[in-house]
């Protein structure tokens, strides 16, 4: 059974042990997030998380709690997705995969409880829902009623950091849903940090295309069941729907309720949602925002955000997050996605064995991939197919190695590829789209990535020389030394 609604995963979370609550009063600005970070990280990294979700039922200035590091753990997405391990969600969506345009009838029929089971994911529209419990319109509209973080000492406010973003392609209608921050600028305005390359941005710039003096409608709901409030986040293709991936992770439809004031419409257990609109021809300055690179993201011009409507269940849950140097919570949301999509990855490229993305290069700046090569200049190959896959476009750094470096354990990554290289020979330049958070690229949006080719070099790529293996102690000398191993006193 899914999870109703965020309280009911709340509730899951207390009896796996894995949220307090804290009944002390705590500021929203700066000290939740203070608090938030002691828990959820050891500061001398001997283990990565370490703290549970944590409840601030008495957040200063605010009759609502916070929830925040509700993801913070391998364990906790798990139980978001109702798993023992991420990989059963990884072979759900592998399975899938599979039934494309099956050969024989018998494989058609065998295709058809898949299918069936995917139509009953499809969201399912209902007439109302526990998100209207509350209605405030007009003047009665006050995003400061909620407990907003401001999380680092420059930041340019406080800043709504786990929004689900609804818009609608204005050519084809499609849903897109994301998870974009959104900086408080008074009581019923926010800015709307649609980075170039994201969906919500494209919209924006079609519907501005049409008419630069229009505005499109846009909502926002904070707080789901784990699976939905998680789908912003996802980097599925443009036009696919993040709540039929939603219905799909958590096996039932997600429910969606019309909007009191636009065309929209959002998650009905939804325990906040604000309702207006993008004004096309307006940009204000947003941030800074001590960001998930570890450091500020700067002052940039972002569409704005008006609220016309905010309706929320009684007694709303503010779901939140805090991100700054890696690892945070937003690390394991991640991790969680990258397990999942592996066998998306798989199924284009076979030859990908594993992938890994360490904590410290925040998604986009490292990944290592492992793959069985099989022809001359296969590395390169992979390099520009992740170069060209959706948001791993923004990968700066690609290691190839080949499938028996076990790519998990970083120190093997790091001995293996620098002694697979001959850097300039190896190492190839690429010059394309980036992440608009890379503040190191020569401009914003556009720049360099660099992808290594860490794996054996073969005589048909121009490598003259033989390639030495690498040292194992033979199996026979290995038993004779077990069994001596008692005499020697060590
Ligand atoms: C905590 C958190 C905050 C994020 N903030 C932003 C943001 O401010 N702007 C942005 O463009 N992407 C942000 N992202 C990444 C997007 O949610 C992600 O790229 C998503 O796939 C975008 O959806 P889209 O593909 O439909 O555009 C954030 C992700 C997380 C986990
Ligand atoms: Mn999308």
């Amino acid at each position: 059974m899914a999870y109703k609604d965020l309280r009911e995963f709340v509730k899951a979370l207390e009896k796996a042990g894995e949220l307090k609550r804290i009944r002390a009063e705590v500021d929203p600005v700066l000290e939740i997030a203070e608090v938030a970070q002691r828990v959820a990280r050891d500061p001398h990294r001997k283990a990565d998380s370490v703290g549970p979700a944590l409840l601030f039922e008495n957040a200063k200035g605010s009759r609502y709690p916070v929830l925040i590091n509700t993801f913070g753990s391998v364990r906790r997405m798990e139980l978001a997705f109702e798993v023992d391990s991420l990989d059963d969600v990884a072979a759900r969506i592998g399975g899938f995969l599979k039934m494309e345009t099956p050969q024989g009838l018998f494989d058609k029929i065998k295709m058809l409880p898949k299918l069936a089971e995917l139509g009953s994911f499809f969201p399912k529209s209902v007439k109302s829902g526990d998100c209207k419990d509350v209605k405030h319109t007009g003047k009665g509209v006050n995003l400061l009623d909620f407990p907003i973080l401001k999380t680092w000492p420059q930041d340019g406010g406080r800043f709504i950091t786990f929004p689900l973003v609804f818009t609608k392609n204005p050519e084809t209608g499609k849903r897109n849903v994301g998870m974009y921050r959104m900086q408080v600028y008074d009581a019923r305005t926010t800015g709307m940090h649609w980075q170039t390359q994201k969906h919500g941005a494209e919209h924006f710039r079609r519907a501005r295309a049409k008419n630069p003096e229009g505005r499109i409608p846009v909502s926002v709901a904070i707080g789901a069941d784990p699976a939905t409030a998680l789908a912003g986040m996802l980097p599925i293709p443009p036009d696919l729907d993040e709540m039929m991936f939603a219905g799909f992770l958590r096996r039932e439809p997600v429910e969606m309720v019309a909007c009191e004031t636009n065309e929209l419409e959002v998650p009905a257990n939804a325990e906040i949602v604000l309702e207006g609109y993008v004004n096309l021809n307006e940009m204000r300055t947003e941030g800074p925002f001590g960001d998930h690179t570890g450091f500020y993201s700067l002052e940039g011009e972002y569409p704005v955000f008006h609220v016309e409507c905010v309706t929320h269940r009684k007694e709303p849950i503010y779901l939140t997050t805090v991100v700054g140097p890696p690892p945070q919570e937003d690390f394991y949301m991640g991790y969680a996605v990258e397990r999942v999509f592996l066998p998306v990855m798989k199924m284009q490229y076979p030859e990908i064995a594993d992938i890994a993305m360490p904590a410290e290069g925040i998604f986009h700046n490292l990944m290592i991939v492992a793959i069985r090569k099989s022809y001359p200049g296969h590395a390169r190959k992979i390099m520009n197919a992740i170069w060209s896959l959706g948001q791993a476009m923004f990968t700066k750094v690609i290691v190839v190695v080949d499938h028996d470096v076990n790519i998990h354990d970083y120190r093997e990554v790091l001995w293996k590829s620098l002694c697979a290289i001959d850097p300039e020979r190896d190492v190839q330049f690429s010059l394309g789209p980036v992440d608009t958070l890379d503040h190191a690229a020569r401009m914003q949006d556009y720049g360099s990535k660099m992808g290594i080719d860490a794996t054996r070099k073969w005589r048909s790529e121009g490598f003259a020389r033989p390639w030495p293996d690498e040292i194992v102690m033979d199996e026979a000398t290995r038993t004779r030394v077990d069994g001596l191993w008692k005499t020697l006193g060590l």
